[in-house]
């Protein structure tokens, strides 16, 4: 059984932690970088000797904010985290233990705190924290570390609340959200438009043209309601494409005006990638689910295996746009 915390239980227990290994869920974005890197600095400023586990190296639009020589230092592979012993592993922004990839298997050897903010949160490890009202993972470090901040952990946090906020556009920025933002830009004088330009900005020409052929393959139902766009392979062997450069292209399709709900489906090597966004109740959390992913009400992933950017498009595709008929069917 997995206990749940308060956050000043949490302080507690965090200070009390060395040898700590810090994980995030798979392709992690800001808020999970930015949750862990404030994480990481405050172990070290402890004196604590703290990791964070990676997948892969961290796209350089997702690292602007990191100070270089921590990120050689303090960023590991899960070979070397299999080298070193730990006392507690924390896994940041992860709602499901599968979602942790191949870093999944630490969880049953070592006593696990797990911090998460994601409706479809379902939990494991020892003890958890889990609120659906937080905007961002970023936020909840925010009020367990707010005594023990510096610029640099302040800055980490703001660029992972500004990016699971769409700057401070979703209905995950509240007023309490809003107070915290000004103590932070206050205090420590951030500075907002350069966070800004790194995380929506600062596109690359490749990048740039992607989004068109992205574009050009947007397909329409129920009158502009529903958005399907695809990003196959091809693409990015065409672009001559980074990583960095294929993350977040969702905005593309689900910026058309009318647009309710957006499907992007996004090919790998080894399956398929799909992003879902509502802008009604329409709950794309749930509707995920049915798929083994998971989020938020308005913004969810799916991550299939084994399986083709075509198969999507005549067989998941269609079942999507069918419970997003059902549902619009039953609405007043
Ligand atoms: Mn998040």
């Amino acid at each position: 059984m997995s206990e749940s915390l308060k956050i000043k239980n949490i302080r507690k227990k965090i200070a009390k932690m060395d040898q700590i290994l810090i994980l995030m869920h798979g392709s992690p974005d800001i808020d999970a970088i930015g949750s862990a890197y404030a994480l990481l600095l405050f172990f070290l400023k402890k004196g604590k000797k703290a990791f964070i586990g990676i997948e892969e190296s961290i796209p350089s639009r997702y690292s602007f904010f990191l100070d270089k020589e921590k990120q050689n230092q303090f960023f590991i592979t899960k070979k070397e985290a299999d080298s070193r012993l730990w006392e507690w592993v924390i896994a940041l922004d992860t709602s499901d233990v599968r979602l942790l990839g191949e870093f999944k298997d630490m969880i049953g050897k070592h006593p696990v705190l797990v911090l998460d903010h994601h409706a479809t949160f379902h939990p494991y490890g020892a003890f958890h924290f889990n609120n659906p009202s937080y905007s961002s993972t970023s936020e909840i470090l925010f009020d367990i570390l707010e005594k023990e901040l510096d610029y640099e952990k302040a800055l980490s946090l703001y660029a992972g609340i500004v990016y699971d906020t769409g700057h401070f556009r979703y209905s995950s920025t509240t007023p309490a959200l809003l107070r915290k933002i000004a103590f932070l830009i206050e205090k420590y004088q951030i500075n907002t438009e350069w966070v800004y330009y790194h995380i929506f900005e600062n596109e690359s020409i490749e990048r740039k043209k992607l989004s068109c052929l992205i574009s050009s393959t947007i397909e329409s139902y129920e009158k502009n309601e529903v958005i399907v766009s695809y990003f196959p392979l091809r693409f990015k062997q065409e672009l001559n494409l980074n990583e960095s450069d294929t993350s977040d292209l969702v905005f593309v399709g689900n910026s058309v005006a009318g647009c309710l709900f957006s499907i992007f489906v996004k090919e790998k090597k080894d399956g398929v990638s799909v992003s879902l966004r509502s802008r009604t109740d329409f709950d794309v959390a749930g509707l995920a689910e049915n798929w083994g992913g998971g989020g938020h009400q308005k913004a969810s992933g799916i991550k299939i295996k084994n399986t083709t950017l075509e198969k999507s498009r005549t067989e998941l595709v269609p079942a999507l746009i069918q419970h997003y008929k059902k549902w619009r069917e039953n609405q007043p």
